[in-house]
């Protein structure tokens, strides 16, 4: 029997981290304050009073890194612009160090031999664009086209692989309905009004760029997560489809189909947002290629005291699997569940999972190495998974594993570690885990032995 799942000749391997969770250097170079600084600094916001103030320290150790992710094997890294470092005040006024970093980071990689994969938006909103009301504020759609531009100018003639958005929902609803990320806002209205700007401000950012002539690809990332009803009952399917409609219709009909989930907007009433002639027209810019962000599934039970759309959400494993160090379940078919539900309803775009990966329980041993089996064995289930998909005609075109090196968690802090690397947070050294050798291989093979 054959053992060995082979991915075909141009499939793209990757690894993803995002500016505030590795970066650090916070204040230096001119580089501006934005919502996360602002908003880590706040009591009680972030597990242990942790900070991005130093993060991985990746501003100061961006060579070593790329070179490391050369030894690992890592064919193309994905990474994301920290706004403020580009523009301090949100705009106007461009900060040349810091964009000479991304500089050097992109030359860095392709002398490497690494592809650099470029995300305009990982959640650090400028503070003084905060100031003047955040996404909510529809001036917002041209600030972030001001400063995709910039970033175009200067580094899309050797980046050929751009995101306008990594994982919106979360922006709205973690940033303005519970409040948990920053800017810390509890108003579902700002949450929708938020998410229809943050669609609008992808779909000019993806105008600017056509307009721009650059011959490289561009699109949009978002995290779906599985759900399933905890029961037959009318009312869990009832929930479970006001909780999908939330997390994925309202993304991806706009972008794909210039609509909007009419059935969600009937159910949230009052906190509709606010929507002018031609916003569709837009947002629905075509684009080249969706981003797919899978961790993990939940069960949705109808619960009259939870939230705006009444709903329970608990994690649900598959046999045998138990739940990682967030207590996120455990679900490998369930990416594969939301590739084919993308290809059925919107035309079966080109596909990247562009984040997949777990926080789990390492123990270093006495040099600082990790045996991540557990981790191995739940990125190994996920890749089975998307090999099956890929059988079933999705065109699945490339895997990014989240993340190389463990870093700021958000509101969890240091906590939960991700990485395929770990970072001592004291001394700040890299010390690669045994999935990190395991990926390599899965690399150099373009398979996965089971
Ligand atoms: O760390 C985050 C990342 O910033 C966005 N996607 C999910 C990851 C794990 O929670």
């Amino acid at each position: 029997m054959n053992n060995t799942l082979r991915f075909p000749d141009e499939f793209l391997w990757g690894a993803s981290t995002s500016a505030y969770q590795i970066e650090g250097a916070y204040n230096d170079d001119n580089k501006g304050e934005n919502i996360w600084d602002r908003f880590v600094r706040r009591d009680a916001r972030v597990l242990n009073g942790d900070t991005g103030d130093i993060a991985c320290d990746h501003y100061h150790r961006m060579p070593q890194d790329v070179a490391l992710l050369k030894k690992l094997g890592i064919p193309c890294y994905s990474f994301t612009i920290s706004w403020t470092r580009i523009l301090p005040e949100g705009r106007g006024q461009i900060n040349v160090k810091g964009l000479d970093f991304y500089n050097r980071l992109v030359d860095t990689l392709l002398d490497a031999g690494i592809r650099p994969k470029a995300t305009l938006y990982h959640w650090d909103f400028p503070q003084l664009l905060q100031d003047l009301g955040g996404w909510p504020n529809r001036d917002s759609v041209d600030w972030f086209a001001e400063y995709a531009q910039i970033v175009f100018e200067k580094l899309a003639d050797r980046v050929k692989f751009w995101v306008t958005h990594n994982e919106p929902w979360v922006v709205a609803f973690l940033g303005y309905a519970t409040g948990i990320h920053a800017p810390g806002v509890c108003d579902y209205s700002q949450a929708y009004q938020t998410a229809h700007h943050l669609l609008m401000a992808h779909g000019k950012a993806v105008q600017v760029y056509r307009q721009g002539g650059y011959d490289g690809q561009i699109g949009l990332t978002l995290n779906l997560n599985g759900l399933m009803p905890a029961s037959d009952s009318d009312e869990d399917r009832a929930a479970t489809q006001r909780v999908h409609d939330e997390t994925h219709a309202l993304f991806l009909d706009p972008v794909f189909k210039g609509e909007y989930p009419q059935a969600l907007f009937n159910f949230i009433g009052p906190h509709k947002p606010n929507i002018q002639a031609g916003d569709l027209q837009l947002i629905r810019q075509p684009i080249d290629f969706l981003g797919l962000n899978y961790y993990n599934t939940d069960l949705v039970a109808f619960d009259i005291h939870s939230g705006l759309n009444k709903a329970r959400l608990t994690p649900y494993s598959a046999p045998s699997w138990g739940r990682t160090e967030m207590n996120w379940g455990i679900y490998p078919a369930g990416i594969k569940g939301e590739a084919l539900y993308v290809k059925k309803r919107y035309g079966n775009p080109d596909l990247y999972i562009a984040e997949n990966g777990c926080a789990m329980p390492d123990e270093p041993d006495e040099n600082g190495f990790v045996a991540d089996w557990d981790r191995i064995r739940y990125i190994k289930a996920h890749i089975q998974a998307l090999h099956e998909v890929i059988q079933e005609g999705v065109n699945l075109k490339g895997y990014f594993v989240w993340s190389i090196f463990d870093n700021f968690e958000w509101e969890r802090g240091y906590g939960p570690r991700f990485g395929l690397v770990r970072v001592n947070y004291e001394t700040l050294e890299r010390i690669p885990k045994q999935s990190a050798y395991w990926y390599r291989d899965v690399i150099t093979n373009n398979a996965i032995n089971l």
